[in-house]
């Protein structure tokens, strides 16, 4: 099929989704085109069947805001007409679905239907989508989908709770490709980041107030005391500053290693022993999930989609959100005993590649194939 897919760019989960889900299906033979305002990050080879159409906002004097959504209808609008589209898929309600939509409806006065799949991510719905000023044109955006998925079963039934939807959604989870990760590094210099009797402890996030980075500090700090240890931080955002600042005001900085953003995210998990993901709320947890399947055991909040992926006792445990002090013991029971540690990593995995990509796929293609089929019937 030919297929546009609209998301975020940048190493965010949903752009992140969007664009391994992309190579996914450009890999199986379907014609895909991005259509964003910069080439995704984890996009690095074009081929023949996966083009990007960049979405350029041109700078007037006259508006405060410079207009994106409208940028982005007209760009759907040209390409969806010049390369026969068959549907359109967006990542993330805001703008996306919303410029869709738009998009939808220009078409149709030229005789083209075109039908719109809006998979949710989260933070469109708990976070941003949820604000007065949002919630009426969100709302609206969801329920002119032809199709809505949602990445986990807690943020289908926050959706329905938050917002007068009149749409099924479907769950289709976020997923990862374990092929990538199968042979895995013989070596994957561990020693550059830390020595041998050392566990190697990873958070990576895009340092936003939701993922508690301070709580991760915490953590840490009372690992280090039982645990000869050191902390990754992988990621930039607005909360790093104060992370580091805190780490110096805890003595701990010359234990703890602030990488930036990464496009080595599975070398970084191949040589980490545990992941740490407090978040205050979280749809999903794909940085969970990106860990799992690398071995790495997870010590997380219980909160939002993180139990539908990260498993109580098994590949991780799961406390209250905020509790440092719980998830400190946690983690200090789970790198202490590496008979328990070692079994934790060994389902880490297991319990991943039920999330594999051969499984997910066909999920997102059925429902191509179905709003294809009744685009006749979409809604205006
Ligand atoms: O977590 C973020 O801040 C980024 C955000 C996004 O919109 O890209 O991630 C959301 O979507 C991811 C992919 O579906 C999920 O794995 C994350 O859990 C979700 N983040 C939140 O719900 C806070």
């Amino acid at each position: 099929m030919k297929i546009a897919i609209v998301c975020y760019p940048t190493f965010g989960g949903s752009g992140v989704v969007a664009t391994e889900l992309g190579i996914a299906l450009a890999e199986r033979g379907h014609e895909i085109h991005f259509v964003t305002y910069r080439q995704p990050v984890r996009l690095e080879l074009l081929s023949n069947n996966i083009h990007f159409h960049e979405v350029h906002v041109p700078e007037y004097p006259l508006f405060r805001y410079q207009p994106y959504e409208l940028a982005l209808s007209s760009k759907l609008v040209d390409t969806i007409k010049l390369y026969n589209i068959e549907v359109l898929h967006v990542h993330y309600a805001i703008p996306h679905a919303y410029a869709g939509y738009m998009a939808k409806k220009m078409l149709k006065e030229e005789g083209i239907y075109i039908p719109m799949i809006t998979t949710l991510h989260g933070t469109d719905i708990t976070l941003v989508g949820n604000h007065p000023f949002y919630k009426p044109a969100v709302t609206f955006s969801i329920n002119k989908s032809d199709v809505v998925t949602s990445v986990s079963e807690d943020l289908k039934r926050k959706t329905v709770d938050i917002f007068k939807v009149e749409q099924d959604i479907s769950v289709i989870p976020n997923f990862i490709d374990s092929n990538k990760y199968s042979s895995g590094y013989t070596d994957c210099q561990r020693s550059l980041m830390a020595r041998e009797d050392e566990k190697i402890i990873t958070h990576i996030s895009n340092f936003r107030k939701v993922k508690r980075i301070p709580d991760v500090v915490k953590i840490f700090f009372e690992v280090q005391k039982k645990v000869a240890s050191k902390l990754i931080m992988v990621g930039e955002g607005p909360e790093k500053e104060h992370a580091e600042l805190l780490c110096e005001e805890l003595g701990i900085m010359d234990k703890v290693l602030f990488l930036g953003n990464s496009n080595e995210i599975d070398r970084i998990l191949c040589f980490s022993d545990l992941f740490l993901l407090p978040s205050e709320s979280e749809s999903f947890g794909l940085a969970a999930l990106e860990a799992m399947i690398n071995r790495v055991a997870v010590i997380s909040s219980n909160t939002g989609g993180i139990p539908e992926v990260n498993q109580h006792g098994v590949t991780g445990f799961l406390s209250e959100v905020g509790d440092v002090k719980d998830m400190s013991n946690n983690a200090i029971k789970l790198l202490s005993n590496e008979k328990l540690l070692h079994e934790f990593k060994q389902n880490a995995r297991h319990v991943a590649s039920n999330f594999d990509i051969l499984n997910i796929l066909p999920l997102y293609e059925e429902v191509y194939e179905k709003a294809y089929k009744s685009r006749y019937k979409t809604s205006y």
